[in-house]
């Protein structure tokens, strides 16, 4: 018999068969064990989203016998379209992850010694109770005295909030103070929302003081960078990778965004570049303006801002003539004193070329409108204004402000605050001056924390309540505008597996303590929640057939239609400002004793030999979240300080050389020198997350240096954000 290579073929297979092997796609040679245990493998795959950022990327967790093997990032999903970061992807192991809080805590050593002992979650709510309601009775029974902090990202937010309503303390301070709230302010100031820049339309696109490159790290932020026509102007002191990538960097001297953007309007108003038919329709207070921004020009600005006028000129020519150019929002905002004032004005050059709500420009941001989450608030006799109330112009009642309120909360002005609950929300890491929130945390009777690992706050904490993974919990729908990619978008997370340890929900755990509290008339405060998270989601989404079940199903619903644009040029919408026109003038704020338009103050001079610190994101890790996830840390275990080559040089330091650096308040952080071309010469700058105090974080305790610890306490008081840029430092080599 010949051997054809046919038979040869079917004569290995009998040979395979009669070895006791199989063949089994994607497992060629197993043993006949191994091939039985694959046969008998239960798969199943569950979509969720992600939450290791504020993405909320969809994806399809495949789970083998009951274990998360992988999260594949979900093809349908508008924004990651098949693509997961390495964040995303890390998230998978975090349930396994032996450093997670797996029951409630009570600390039985100091603060911050460690010392713990495990509870039942009736024990843990007795002895929050118990605690709290001494001092409430201290206090003359105003549950003012009780703090609330919180973070959103699980979905569960909303419920901490409702817990604090019912449970009558007006003192919230919410992550939105430490992030975007005065860049909210600014565009609601002149636009009457907070809208997103449709960069995947725009052919031209002003990036200053936003690292999309590595914040928005998604294939949306990719099609920017990778298509030709686009022309991307990068402003960072920082050679980021956004930087990197664009079309053209200038290392803006910080804080003076605003000169660069009142230039560009002298250049585009002085040459009647402007879109008079726009403006005239739409704007008020254009004259004033042109006026004001006269003394702007680029010349001038090139002095403030390190940017050659013929730059700034060239830019605002191309600006103004290229239709749909956008000058990017921003999202954290929270630079330098006069942050808002610094949005209005780059909010302002988007409104002179007529970029608002056309393609291109700036685009409302819309949501597909879930049935709102009602509940009856409680009322309660007595009750106090909150604390920083005279601190800020616009304080919003629900986010406060977190730097002013900790600075009345330590004086205990006008009122002593004696507890705290926190949620979701790393404090000690992500307020800046680590050493004030400690000094307030020494003032406090009770310190509460819901957390899924020991953070730097949970360690200091006295009770630690865990939460349950997001891959462990069913978290109600969140709506979203999915920035950038304009297709409003409802998002869900459900369990991919069932809770390993005994950790509750958000929403569980809230119940749970509301149990241990009665309002005025002695009902308990559990009272006040009913059903669970799967018959709010149910709710939330009655009104569009079909759409729990895709919830179900995908994860996230749609409803295909694009952000419509062009509603509040065509009337259909009346622009949320106090004269319904686009504000180039403000009487508002003007009434309040604020500039009418945005007037450029040059931020204090540092001084010969000091360094600005500026902080920023990088594209691995999450805040001070991550830094601690193995298969991250792995890439990069210690943070060490940029400090630019020339001026590194002449103090003699070299990259890996270890380094203090000292700020103008008592703090002082020790960290390697990274020596690079990459940064301006006036700042330094080093990644979040390390140098931390809580020994349940083994990779990064101790590791590199905190930012919150070298960070000194500023705000903005137009909106109460803090300033994460208004920290000068001394460097020399230890
Ligand atoms: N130093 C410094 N401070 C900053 C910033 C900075 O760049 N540098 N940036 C500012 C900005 S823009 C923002 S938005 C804020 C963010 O500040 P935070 O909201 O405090 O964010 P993170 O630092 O990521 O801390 C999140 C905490 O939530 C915990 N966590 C994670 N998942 C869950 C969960 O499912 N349930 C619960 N209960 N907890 C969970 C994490 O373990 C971590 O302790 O920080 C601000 N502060
Ligand atoms: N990988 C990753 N992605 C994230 C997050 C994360 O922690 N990690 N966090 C999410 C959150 S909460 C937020 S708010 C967003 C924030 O995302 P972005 O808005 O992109 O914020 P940053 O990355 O902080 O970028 C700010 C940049 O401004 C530069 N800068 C400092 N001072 C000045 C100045 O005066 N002028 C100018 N023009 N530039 C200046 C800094 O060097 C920094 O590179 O990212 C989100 N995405
Ligand atoms: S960008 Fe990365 S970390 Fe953020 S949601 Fe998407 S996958 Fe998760
Ligand atoms: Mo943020």
């Amino acid at each position: 018999m010949s051997i054809t290579r046919r038979n040869f073929l079917k004569g290995t297979a009998a040979g395979l068969g009669c070895l006791g092997m199989s063949s089994i796609a994607g497992f060629r040679y197993v043993s006949k064990a191994h091939a039985k245990e694959l046969a008998e493998q239960q798969v199943k795959y569950v979509a969720s989203s992600c939450a290791i950022c504020t993405n909320k990327c969809v994806f399809r967790g495949q789970v083998v016998n009951g274990v998360i093997r992988r999260l594949e990032p979900h093809p349908e999903f508008a924004k990651s379209r098949g693509m997961m970061c390495a964040r995303g992807n890390a998230g998978a192991w975090t349930p396994y992850d032996p450093n997670r809080v797996k029951y409630p805590m009570i600390r039985t050593g100091k603060r911050g010694e460690g010392k713990w002992k495990k509870a039942s979650w009736d024990e843990a709510y007795a002895y929050i109770a118990e605690k709290t309601n001494k001092v409430v009775e201290e206090e003359g029974g105003h549950r003012s005295c009780i703090g609330f902090a919180s973070s959103e990202g699980t979905y569960h937010e909303h419920y901490w909030n409702q817990f604090r309503e019912v449970f009558g303390s007006p003192n919230s301070v919410r992550h939105t103070t430490l992030c975007l709230s005065s860049n909210i302010r600014g565009f609601m100031a002149v636009v009457g929302t907070y809208p997103n820049a449709d960069v995947i339309n725009s052919p031209f696109i002003i990036l200053a003081g936003a690292n999309r490159a590595e914040s928005f790290y998604t294939p949306d932020t990719m099609d920017i960078f990778s298509d030709p026509t686009k022309k991307v102007i990068c402003l960072d002191p920082r050679f980021t990778k956004t930087a990197a990538k664009a079309t053209k960097w200038y290392p803006i001297k910080p804080g003076t965004d605003m000169a660069f953007a009142l230039a560009m309007m002298n250049v585009i108003i002085g040459e009647g570049l402007h879109d008079k038919a726009y403006v005239d329709k739409y704007a008020y207070g254009f004259n004033q303006l042109a006026q004001h921004v006269k003394q702007y020009t680029p010349e001038w600005a090139e002095k403030e801002t390190d940017i050659p006028a013929q730059g700034i000129r060239d830019i605002a020519r191309e600006f103004a003539r290229t239709p749909g150019a956008v000058f990017y929002p921003g999202r954290r905002s929270s630079f330098q004193g006069d942050d808002v004032e610094t949005r209005r004005a780059i909010a302002m050059v988007n409104v002179i070329v007529g970029s608002f709500d056309r393609k291109g420009g700036l685009i409302p941001n819309v949501t597909i409108p879930l049935a709102k989450y009602f509940y009856e608030p409680a009322w309660y006799s007595k009750t106090r204004p909150r604390l920083e109330e005279a601190d800020v112009t616009f304080l919003s009642p629900r986010d406060g402000s977190w730097v002013a309120w900790r600075d009345r909360a330590i004086k205990g002005d006008p009122y002593a605050i004696r507890g705290l609950y926190i949620y979701k929300q790393n404090v000690v890491a992500s307020v800046p001056d680590r050493n004030k929130t400690m000094e307030l945390f020494d003032k406090l009777d009770i310190i509460v924390c819901v957390d899924t690992f020991m953070s730097d706050t949970a360690w200091y904490a006295d009770v630690v309540l865990p939460e349950s993974n997001y891959l462990e919990r069913l978290d109600p729908p969140n709506t979203y505008g999915l920035n950038c990619v304009e297709l409003p978008t409802v998002t869900i997370r459900q369990p991919l597996i069932q809770p390993m340890y005994d950790t509750r929900s958000g929403f569980d755990i809230v119940v749970g303590l509301a149990k241990y509290f009665e309002d005025d008339d002695g009902a308990t405060l559990d009272e006040y929640f009913e059903g669970d998270v799967e018959s709010h989601t149910r709710d939330a989404v009655a009104e569009f057939p079909g759409a729990f079940e895709t919830l179900k199903e995908k994860a996230f619903f749609s409803e295909g239609k694009a952000s419509p644009i062009g509603d509040y040029l065509n009337g259909k919408k009346a622009i949320n400002t106090p004269t319904k026109k686009l504000e180039l003038y403000s009487d508002d704020f003007e009434s309040r004793g604020l500039d009418p338009m945005p007037t450029y103050k040059r931020p204090a001079d540092i001084g010969a030999d000091k360094f600005r610190f500026v902080v920023g994101r990088h594209a691995i890790h999450t805040q001070s979240m991550t830094a601690n996830f193995p298969e991250l840390n792995w890439h990069m275990p210690e943070n060490t300080v940029w400090i630019n080559s020339a001026k590194a040089k002449t103090m003699g330091i070299k990259s890996g050389d270890m380094v203090q650096l000292k700020n103008r308040t008592g703090g002082e952080v020790q960290i390697k020198a990274q020596v690079t071309e990459g940064i301006r010469p006036d700042c330094v700058y080093y990644a979040n997350g390390y140098g931390s105090l809580s020994k349940g974080q083994p990779l990064v305790y101790g590791k590199g240096a905190s930012q919150s610890q070298i960070l000194e306490s500023h705000f903005e008081p137009i909106s109460g954000n803090a300033l994460m840029h208004e920290t000068i430092v001394e460097i020399r080599r230890v």
